[in-house]
């Protein structure tokens, strides 16, 4: 999964589809090109950024944002279409575009979420989080990372279960660095085969994430390696989906893994 950012202010991928802070149509064409050249499977396109302490969107910023994208994906590449987002409105109208899964890092919690997501009948990718972007890294704090996250993701499964939606359309993400120090994340990573063995799909985000600049010491622009580590990690124990910046480098890491696990 190829991370498509469309806010300016992204830390990670520094606003680099922008000229004179207006998103360039041009710009984010040719970047998805790329993207699915280099091999993805699947183009998550966001227009909130939920990295701590960012400034909130209003629905029709992230409308203005995503929706047009989606359109031009659906109409011009042969890929899957994800859109990260937590919104009703967005949901529905990317479903209405083409789009194929719903990323919502708030695990469909928003008013009318659910059952406008079960109404789509796209994919849904549930992730965990603990408190709100703007504070979720102030002080996180668990009896026990593992079964707290497992056990909200689960909760959630039969939330989505009970409003419509199929097993089958269901994916779980723990939400690295969404409210975790590094050593929950550090424990997630270790036990990420107890919320793979609730049987659901499991997608994993680390690309370029802090938890690898707090364990190397290094950058953002310096921290692909470390990504490709934890994502080869995670599929050793069973994640499905790699949700990345990188997308060359993750996919011979994906088919290096597969030729040896085939
Ligand atoms: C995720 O894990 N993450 S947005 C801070 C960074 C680098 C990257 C430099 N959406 C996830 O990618 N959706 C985001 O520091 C996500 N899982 C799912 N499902 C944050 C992000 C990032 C933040």
């Amino acid at each position: 999964m190829a991370i498509v950012n469309t806010t300016p202010d992204s830390f990670s991928d520094g606003g680099e589809l922008f000229i004179n802070n207006q998103l360039n149509a041009d710009l984010v064409g040719k970047r998805i090109e790329q993207l699915v050249a280099d091999g993805a499977e699947i183009i998550d396109i966001g227009g909130e950024s939920t990295r701590p302490g960012a400034q909130m969107v209003t629905e029709q910023q992230e409308l203005d944002r995503v929706i047009p994208i989606v359109d031009w994906v659906a109409q011009n590449c042969d890929v899957a279409i994800s859109v990260d987002t937590s919104s009703p409105i967005v949901m529905r109208e990317a479903a209405s575009k083409g789009a194929h899964l719903i990323n919502d890092v708030r695990a469909l919690t928003r008013e009318g979420a659910l059952t406008t997501a079960a109404q789509t009948g796209l994919l849904v990718c549930l992730m965990h989080m603990q408190g709100m972007p703007s504070t979720m890294q102030a002080s996180p704090e668990y009896q026990n990372v593992v079964t707290e996250v497992n056990d909200f993701l689960q909760q959630r499964v039969v939330a989505c279960l009970e409003a419509g939606i199929a097993p089958s359309k269901i994916w779980l993400d723990p939400g690295f660095g969404f409210g975790k120090t590094l050593d929950h994340n550090i424990t997630l990573v270790k036990q990420l085969p107890e919320l793979v063995s609730l049987g659901f799909s499991v997608l994993v985000g680390f690309s370029r994430k802090s938890m690898i600049g707090q364990i190397l010491g290094h950058p953002v622009e310096e921290r692909l390696i470390g990504s490709l580590a934890l994502g080869l990690m995670a599929l050793e124990r069973g994640a499905k989906i790699l949700r990345v910046h990188d997308v060359r480098a993750t996919r011979d890491i994906i088919d290096t893994y597969i030729a040896i696990n085939s």
